[in-house]
């Protein structure tokens, strides 16, 4: 038994070494490209930045960018309201601050999980962010800023569906597009 494995699993590997091997534009020719891949590839001129998956772009250690897979329509959420709630909220793990670019947790995703303070111009996310989820644990509140300034604040399992319905905390106007730093905790 312990033979039959070992050759399954050399031929498994020597799949993943032909499949690598494989010139790098196979998938694309028999996809159409992602509508995120320019976004995807300028992410990763970023130093240090890393694709973990075909939607993924992993910025610094605790930070990634996630983008809808190709056969999510942008602007569609997947949201319910009467869905029961799961231990992720909207898709958004469990310990992750999750920012997205479009209201209803649609479009880019930026995810942080380490606690400190955030430039989003660091990680393509400034002025964009238009729901989140704080699924963080424990009593941690986000906070987050606009030129300085701190405009909303939440605290962990707190979200916002569209940000263009939120006001300042200062009395500034709308929150929508606005953020660009973060205090994850
Ligand atoms: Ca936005």
């Amino acid at each position: 038994m312990r033979i039959v494995k070992a050759a399954l699993a050399a031929t498994v590997a020597a799949t993943a070494l032909l499949a690598v091997g494989a010139p790098a534009n196979a998938q694309s020719s028999a996809a159409s490209p992602s509508p995120y891949e320019q976004q995807i590839q300028d992410l990763l001129k970023r130093p240090g930045a890393e694709r973990i998956d075909a939607n993924t772009v992993r910025l610094t250690e605790g930070a990634t960018v996630t983008f809808p897979a190709q056969n999510q329509s942008a602007g569609g959420a997947s949201t319910n309201a009467s869905a029961p709630r799961t231990s992720d909220w909207f898709g958004c793990a469990v310990g992750n601050l999750c920012m997205w670019a479009d209201a209803e947790m649609s479009g880019a995703r930026l995810d942080l999980w380490r606690c400190g303070t955030y430039s989003l111009f660091n990680y393509g996310f400034p002025d964009r962010m238009s729901s989140y989820s704080n699924n963080q644990t424990g009593y941690v509140i986000s906070r987050f800023y606009d030129g300085g300034a701190e405009i909303l604040n939440e605290g962990a399992t707190g979200y916002r569906r569209n940000l263009y319905y939120d006001w300042a905390i200062d009395g500034s106007g709308r929150v929508d597009n606005r953020i660009d730093a973060v205090k994850v905790c």
